[in-house]
């Protein structure tokens, strides 16, 4: 919808942001660790799948058992409720 593609401003965000995310009104970003390197690379497939039911596709940053997930909306130009509600669902995946 329309609504969730608005920017949140930086009150709105500081109030609506899922456990353990952390940002600005541009970008939220979390990290998450794992137990060993395909570890998190199976959560980043998870994290894709979603992206793809959604249509809404976060950055991805595989790295040695750990994987940061950095949502913002491209066409609104920063964070919208869209983002926090995927942010929300990634927490789930893990
Ligand atoms: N993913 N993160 C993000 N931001 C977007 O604006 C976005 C997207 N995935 C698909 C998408 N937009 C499409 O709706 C548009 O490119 C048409």
């Amino acid at each position: 919808s329309r609504a969730a593609r608005t920017r949140l401003s930086a009150e709105e965000l500081a109030d609506q942001l899922p456990d353990g995310w952390s940002g600005d009104t541009s970008s939220v970003t979390r990290e998450f660790q794992f137990p060993s390197y395909q570890a998190g690379v199976a959560f980043a497939v998870r994290v894709a799948t979603q992206a793809e039911a959604s249509d809404h596709h976060p950055d991805l940053l595989i790295g040695y058992r750990r994987v940061q997930v950095r949502y913002s909306t491209h066409d609104a130009g920063g964070v919208t409720a869209l983002d926090l509600r995927e942010a929300s669902a990634v927490n789930g995946l893990f």
